[in-house]
């Protein structure tokens, strides 16, 4: 099977001819590179987003994994599910690490040490690891033009450690720092960043990204295909849910992940040489209170609360061209 990328002689345009798309859920390859034995929760969408990942870019992969679920529930002693090349990084600093790997696969195969072919090299880093504290080696990374895949799988939390508050939690969330209470009832009373936005404006070098979830699996693999087959640094923000951090039943997490999706509080798009397209477009726009209603982690909210994350939703649709009709009024702080 060709694999998602183009080796050492990629070309100095954006190329995405050459990768070869999987057609249907019946011609995904059947060959795992995340393989079963890890620690992770049941029904863990990260764990389903590797594993999507890991197949779609094949043998030829290197992959690098910031502190967060993905590296402590996955690894014991000497133990990991990978079956190709894996590298623990801290937290702050994955983006820093798959630069020094891009730089010294060029220099080897310059120096004709190396004949292989350049490999795909991904960071596959938490929301953490991406949006706030690994944020600065994410940047360096976009910037410096190398031929690399930084992926954010995105559970909304600092997960690994007990739920904590990031900035991709959304409006409203219970984390354990911050609980729902007489001065802050609404739990996280901020509006999350926007991560993708943040790197496709700042990053000239950057030609592909995307968002993803791991409800809608082939549209996720392909991304990533495509990603892996433009020349220099390209980016993906995967949604995917996490049982325990968000407090819903393990077996939910497809269907949540696709209600986000339906209701707007996630959308799938990508940025090609600037141009975005929208994946998918729901016919009518479900009410966000059909995703706030399926989590333990927004159980508190009020109507007006939800009311708010509503207009957020609205407005960040409307910013990609997704009118929902009539846009929903904001209520006024209270206090
Ligand atoms: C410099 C530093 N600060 C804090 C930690 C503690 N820590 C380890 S994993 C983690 C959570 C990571 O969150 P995220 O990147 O979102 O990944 P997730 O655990 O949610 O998968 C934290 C705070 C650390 N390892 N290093
Ligand atoms: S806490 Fe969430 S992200 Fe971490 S292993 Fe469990 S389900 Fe997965
Ligand atoms: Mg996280």
């Amino acid at each position: 099977m060709a694999q998602a990328r183009l080796g050492a002689q990629k070309p100095d345009k954006i190329e995405i001819a050459d990768y070869e798309p999987i057609r249907s859920m019946r011609n995904v390859p059947t060959t795992e590179y995340y393989v079963p034995g890890h620690r992770t929760c049941g029904g863990c969408m990260p764990a389903l987003a590797y594993r999507l990942t890991a197949l779609a870019a094949g043998p030829n992969t290197v992959f690098a994994g910031p502190t967060g679920c993905m590296y402590v529930a996955n690894t014991s002693y000497l133990c990991g599910p990978w079956a190709v090349p894996w590298i623990h990084t801290q937290i702050t600093n994955g983006g820093a690490v798959i630069s020094g790997i891009a730089a010294a696969y060029k220099a080897m195969i310059r120096k004709g040490k190396y004949d292989g072919e350049y490999p795909n090299i991904i960071c596959f880093a938490g929301d953490g690891g991406s949006s706030d504290i690994g944020l600065q080696a994410l940047s360096g990374a976009m910037y410096r033009n190398h031929d690399l895949l930084f992926i954010t799988y995105d559970n909304e939390a600092y997960a690994n450690t007990g739920i904590q508050v990031s900035p991709m939690t959304p409006y409203g969330a219970y984390t354990t720092f911050t609980p729902p209470g007489k001065v802050v009832p609404d739990a996280k009373p901020l509006f999350p960043k926007d991560l993708l936005k943040m790197v496709a404006a700042g990053h000239p070098a950057v030609k592909y990204l995307a968002t993803a979830s791991v409800s809608y699996p082939l549209d996720l693999m392909n991304k990533v295909r495509k990603a892996l087959a433009v020349k220099g640094p390209t980016f993906m923000h995967i949604h995917a849910p996490c049982p325990k951090g968000w407090s819903f039943e393990a077996h939910r997490g497809p269907e949540i992940g696709k209600l986000a999706v339906e209701t707007g509080m996630w959308t799938l798009y990508e940025i090609e040489d600037g141009h975005v397209k929208v994946n998918v477009r729901p016919r009518k726009w479900r009410p966000v209170k059909d995703y706030v209603a399926t989590q333990g982690r927004f159980s508190h909210l009020t109507d007006e609360m939800i009311q708010r994350l509503q207009a957020f939703v609205d407005a960040k649709l409307a910013d990609l061209g997704l009118e929902a009709e009539p846009p929903t009024p904001v209520p006024p702080v209270a206090g």
